[in-house]
C-alpha cells in the first residue's frame, strides 16, 4: 500500500482522463506533460480568472502548446471584454523562481528534497501515528476558496470519509462565513440571489463595507454601464475609492452598522415606506421585528454611527423613492463581532421594502475569492457536500448512497471552526494539521502567537505552489502544487456562475495538481476504494451534479464541461429538464424562499459590545482591508509581477488623517511605529483626507498587518473581526 503503484504511468494517464491520448510523460518526472490535448498547440481558449470572485473570462493564447498571453474575453457574460490588472498578469506568477518544485521535508531546521513516494509515506505514517496516539479527530485540515471545486470535493471527502477527520475548515471562514449563516437563517439556504446584470438595472445601489472599485473592479465597471443614472450610496468609515465615486456617502463609525440599519428600518416603517403586501405574503416575524425596534433609539443610533438624523432620513427617503434598490455588502459587514446580524439587518431592509426577486434589487453578499462559492457548497467543511448538513441523518444517507460509501464514514457532527482548530492546537487536542492553498501564517488574525502555536503540532503539512510563503516556511512537509492555469476544473463566482478553469501551462518540476495529490494520498492511505470512479476532475463534476440534485443549487442540467464552455458558464440552479435559455438569472422571483413554509425570516438582535475600542492608551481605530486592485491577499502571487508592483507601494504603509498627523508632528512618508495591545510594526505614513480623525488604515497585503489585529469573532459565524481594533501611533524617535 505504501508504495507508488507499479504502473505509475498508467495511473497518471488515468488522472488526466480525457486528456490521455496525447499525453507525453517526461521520463522520471511527475509533472503532467503538456497542455491538454483537446486544445490545439496554437489555440486561444477561455479560462475563468483565478483571483477574485467576479470570475471574469480570460482568453489565453497558446503558441506551440505554451500559454504566452492573456486578453479579456469580449463574449464572456461576466466581464464583456474587461479585465483588471491582476487578470492581465495572471500567467506571470506561474513562472516565478520560488515555485515549490519538489516535495521536501524539514528536519532539524534543514529542508531536504524527497521523492513523492517518501513524501506520501511520511504523510501517511505521521498522520496515522498521531491518530492512533490521540484519536481520529486529532488531525485537521484548513483549505481554501482558491482551488477548483472538484479538488475541494476530493479533499473534503478524502479527509472526512477516507482519513476519518472530523475537523476541517477553510479560509472562507475569514471571508464568507457570516454571509453563509445569515442567508441560511434568513432564506433557508446559502443563496446569494443576484446576477451581475442587477448592477446595470438598479436605480439605487447601496454598497455597505464594500470597496468595489478596488476589490471587484469589473463589477464596478458593470455599475458604470448602468443607464438609469443610479444613486450610488456608500456606507463605509473611510472615503474609499468607491466612496469618491458615490452620489451619497455615509462615513459611519466603525462597527456601528447594526444600530444604524435598525434606525433606518424604524424610519422606513414610521413613514410607511414599506411593502406590507410583500411582507405579509412572503415573510415571517415582521411584527416581532417592529416590537424589537421599539428598543432602538434613533438618537442613540445617530450618536453611535456619527450620521446625523437628517442624513439618516435622506438615506431612508432615497431607498423609499427607489424602484429598484439593490443592497450589496462585503467585508466591512462580514468581518465583524456581529456580522451575521448586520447582514440580516440589510436583508431585512430588502425584504420590507420588497426589493428582492426583481431585476436590479436584492440583498446581495459579494464574495471574495475565485471559488469561495464553490467552497461554500462543496468543500465538506462547514456543511456536508452539496449544501447538505452533517447533523441531518437523511442528508448523510443521501450523500452516502450517491457516493456509494458506508453512511458511518460520514461524521454526524460539525467541524470546529478555524479559530477553534487553532485553539485546539494550543490545547493539545489537534496534533496534526494539513494546510492547503491558504497562507495562514500571514492572513490569520493576531499573528503574534501563531508560529508558537504551530510548534505545538507534531506534524504540519503545507500544500502550496510556492516554498517561500510564511506558512510553507514553518512546515514540516511541503507538497508542491500546480496552480491555476496548470489544471482543470470549475469555479463558482459571486453570481452563482459555474465557469471552467483549464490547464494551459505545465506545472514546474514535480509539482502536481491538488487533485492528483489527493488521489495519491487516497492511495497511500489505503482508502482509494472509496474513490474508484473519481479519475478525472470531470468525473468529480459528474458526482457534484448528483450531490446537488433537488437542492436549491441543483446543477443536474449542466451536461459536462463542454456545455459550460459553450454557454459561457452557467448559474445555479440549472436542473435537468429545466435548462434556462437566458444567461443572467436572479433568485426568488416567485417570492418562494427555502424554509419549509417558503417564507423568509426577519432576524434581529440587540447590538453587542465591541470588545476592543479606542482608549487613552490606544486612541485610534485600526481598519484593515484591500489596498489596491493590483495586490492580492498575502501577495504570494501578485508580487511576482513587475507590472503590478509599479501600481502600489511596495512597503507597508498606514493611511492617517491630516489633522492627526499634524497633531503628532508626523509628515507624509515618515516611518512611524504602530502599536496595539498585542504587537507592533513600523509603517510609512500616507497622510490623507480620506480617513477620519481617530482612524487609521493598513492594507492586509503586508505580512506585519495581522500583528496588530484583535481576535474577536462573530458568535454565529465565527468569522474574525479583522476590521476593528485599537492602536497607538508615534514617531519613531518617541519610542526609541
Ligand atoms: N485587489 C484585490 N481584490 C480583491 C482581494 C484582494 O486581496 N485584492 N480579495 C478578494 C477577497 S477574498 C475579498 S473577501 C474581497 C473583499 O472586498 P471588500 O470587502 O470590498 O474589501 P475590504 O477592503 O476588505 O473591506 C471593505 C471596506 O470595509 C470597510 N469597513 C471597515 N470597517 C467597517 C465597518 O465597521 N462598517 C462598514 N460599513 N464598513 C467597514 C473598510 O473601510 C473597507 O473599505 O475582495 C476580493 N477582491
Ligand atoms: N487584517 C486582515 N486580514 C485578513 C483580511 C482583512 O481584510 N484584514 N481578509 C481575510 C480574507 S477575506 C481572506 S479571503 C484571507 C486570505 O488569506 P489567504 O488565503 O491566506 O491568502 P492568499 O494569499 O490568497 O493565500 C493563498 C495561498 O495559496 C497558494 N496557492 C494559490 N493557488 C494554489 C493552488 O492552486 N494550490 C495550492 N495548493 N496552493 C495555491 C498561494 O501561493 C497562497 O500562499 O485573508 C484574511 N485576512
Ligand atoms: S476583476 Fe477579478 S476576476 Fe476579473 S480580472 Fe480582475 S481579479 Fe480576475
Ligand atoms: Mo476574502
Amino acid at each position: 500500500m505504501n508504495k507508488l503503484p507499479k504502473n505509475l504511468s498508467e495511473v497518471i494517464r488515468q488522472w488526466d482522463g480525457h486528456l490521455t491520448s496525447e499525453l507525453v510523460l517526461e521520463p522520471g518526472e511527475f509533472g503532467l506533460g503538456k497542455v491538454p490535448s483537446r486544445l490545439k498547440p496554437n489555440a486561444t481558449t477561455t479560462v475563468v480568472c483565478g483571483f477574485c470572485s467576479t470570475g471574469c473570462g480570460l482568453k489565453v493564447h497558446l503558441k506551440d502548446n505554451e500559454a504566452i498571453n492573456i486578453s479579456a474575453d469580449t463574449k464572456y457574460p461576466v466581464n464583456l471584454g474587461m479585465a483588471c490588472p491582476k487578470g492581465w498578469e495572471a500567467l506571470t506568477p506561474l513562472k516565478a523562481k520560488d515555485r515549490a518544485t519538489t516535495p521536501y521535508i524539514v528536519e532539524n531546521g534543514k529542508a531536504r528534497a524527497i521523492s513523492w513516494d517518501e513524501a506520501l509515506t511520511k504523510f501517511t505514517d505521521k498522520f496515522k501515528g498521531i491518530q492512533e496516539k490521540y484519536g481520529k479527530d486529532s488531525i485537521a485540515f484548513i483549505s481554501t476558496g482558491q482551488i477548483v471545486t472538484e479538488e475541494m470535493v476530493y479533499l473534503g471527502a478524502l479527509a472526512k470519509f477516507g482519513m476519518g477527520m472530523i475537523h476541517g475548515d477553510g479560509n472562507t471562514r475569514q471571508c464568507m462565513a457570516t454571509s453563509v449563516v445569515a442567508y441560511k437563517q434568513s432564506f433557508g439556504f446559502d443563496a446569494p440571489p443576484y446576477s451581475y446584470q442587477d448592477f446595470e438595472e438598479s436605480d439605487t445601489i447601496v454598497l455597505v463595507g464594500s470597496n468595489i472599485c478596488i476589490a471587484h473592479p469589473i463589477m464596478w465597471e458593470r455599475i458604470k454601464r448602468n443607464k438609469n443614472n443610479p444613486e450610488i450610496i456608500v456606507i463605509d468609515p473611510r472615503k474609499t475609492e468607491t466612496a469618491m465615486q458615490a452620489t451619497q456617502f455615509y462615513p459611519i463609525e466603525p462597527k456601528s452598522d447594526l444600530i444604524f440599519f435598525y434606525a433606518l428600518a424604524k424610519i422606513l416603517i414610521e413613514n410607511k415606506w414599506i411593502k406590507q403586501d410583500y411582507i405579509d405574503a412572503h415573510t415571517n416575524d415582521f411584527s416581532d421585528f417592529i416590537e424589537f425596534l421599539k428598543t432602538i433609539e434613533i438618537d442613540d443610533a445617530v450618536e453611535k454611527s456619527a450620521i446625523s438624523l437628517d442624513e439618516l432620513n435622506k438615506l431612508a427617503k432615497t431607498i423609499a423613492d427607489g424602484k429598484r434598490v439593490s443592497f450589496w455588502w462585503t467585508m466591512g459587514v462580514n468581518q465583524s463581532h456581529e456580522g451575521v446580524r448586520v447582514a440580516q439587518a440589510i436583508i431585512n431592509l430588502a425584504l420590507m421594502t420588497g426589493n428582492i426577486g426583481r431585476p436590479g434589487t436584492g440583498a446581495n453578499s459579494i464574495t471574495g475569492q475565485c471559488n469561495a462559492m464553490g467552497s461554500r457548497l462543496f468543500s465538506n467543511t462547514t456543511g456536508l457536500l452539496g449544501g447538505h448538513d452533517f447533523t441531518n441523518e437523511e442528508h448523510r444517507t443521501k450523500v452516502a448512497d450517491i457516493l456509494n460509501i458506508p453512511v458511518e464514514t460520514i461524521p454526524s457532527e460539525n467541524s470546529l471552526a478555524y479559530d477553534q482548530i487553532i485553539d485546539g492546537i494550543s490545547q493539545d487536542k489537534i496534533k496534526g494539521l494539513w494546510v492547503i492553498a491558504t497562507n495562514s501564517a500571514h492572513s490569520w488574525i493576531n499573528q503574534n502567537n501563531f508560529k508558537d502555536i504551530i510548534k505545538n503540532l507534531e506534524f504540519f503539512v503545507v500544500q502550496e505552489m510556492y516554498h517561500s510563503t510564511e506558512t510553507a516556511q514553518i512546515a514540516d512537509l511541503v507538497l508542491p502544487a500546480a496552480a491555476w492555469g496548470e489544471k482543470d476544473g470549475t469555479f463558482i463566482n459571486s453570481e452563482r456562475r459555474i465557469g471552467l478553469v483549464k490547464k494551459v501551462a505545465k506545472a514546474p518540476g514535480k509539482a502536481l495538481s491538488d487533485f492528483n495529490i489527493f488521489k495519491l494520498i487516497a492511495n497511500y492511505w489505503g482508502c482509494d476504494h472509496l474513490f474508484k470512479d473519481w479519475k478525472t476532475p470531470e468525473d468529480v463534476f459528474q458526482i457534484m451534479k448528483k450531490l446537488s440534485k433537488d437542492q436549491p443549487c441543483d446543477i443536474t442540467g449542466i451536461k459536462d464541461y463542454n456545455f459550460l464552455e459553450d454557454r459561457g458558464g452557467m448559474q445555479w440552479p440549472c436542473k435537468e429538464g429545466e435548462v434556462p435559455e437566458e444567461n443572467q438569472r436572479i433568485l426568488f422571483e416567485d417570492g418562494q424562499y427555502y424554509h419549509p413554509d417558503k417564507k423568509a425570516k426577519f432576524i434581529f438582535e440587540a447590538p453587542r459590545k465591541v470588545l476592543e475600542k479606542p482608549s487613552l492608551a490606544y486612541p485610534y481605530w485600526l481598519l484593515t482591508g484591500r489596498g489596491s486592485s493590483a495586490q492580492w491577499h498575502t501577495q504570494t502571487r501578485t508580487d511576482k509581477s513587475k507590472v503590478l508592483k509599479t501600481l502600489y507601494p511596495n512597503e507597508i504603509y498606514v493611511e492617517m488623517n491630516v489633522g492627526d498627523a499634524r497633531k503628532l508632528g508626523i509628515k507624509s512618508n515618515e516611518q512611524v511605529l504602530i502599536k496595539s495591545p498585542r504587537g507592533h510594526l513600523k509603517a510609512n505614513v500616507a497622510v490623507s483626507y480620506n480617513i477620519k480623525e481617530g482612524q487609521v488604515f493598513i492594507p492586509m497585503h503586508y505580512r506585519e498587518t495581522n500583528k496588530l489585529t484583535f481576535p474577536a469573532f462573530d458568535p454565529y459565524s465565527r468569522q474574525p473581526s479583522y476590521k476593528a481594533c485599537a492602536v497607538n501611533i508615534r514617531r519613531l524617535e518617541y519610542w526609541e
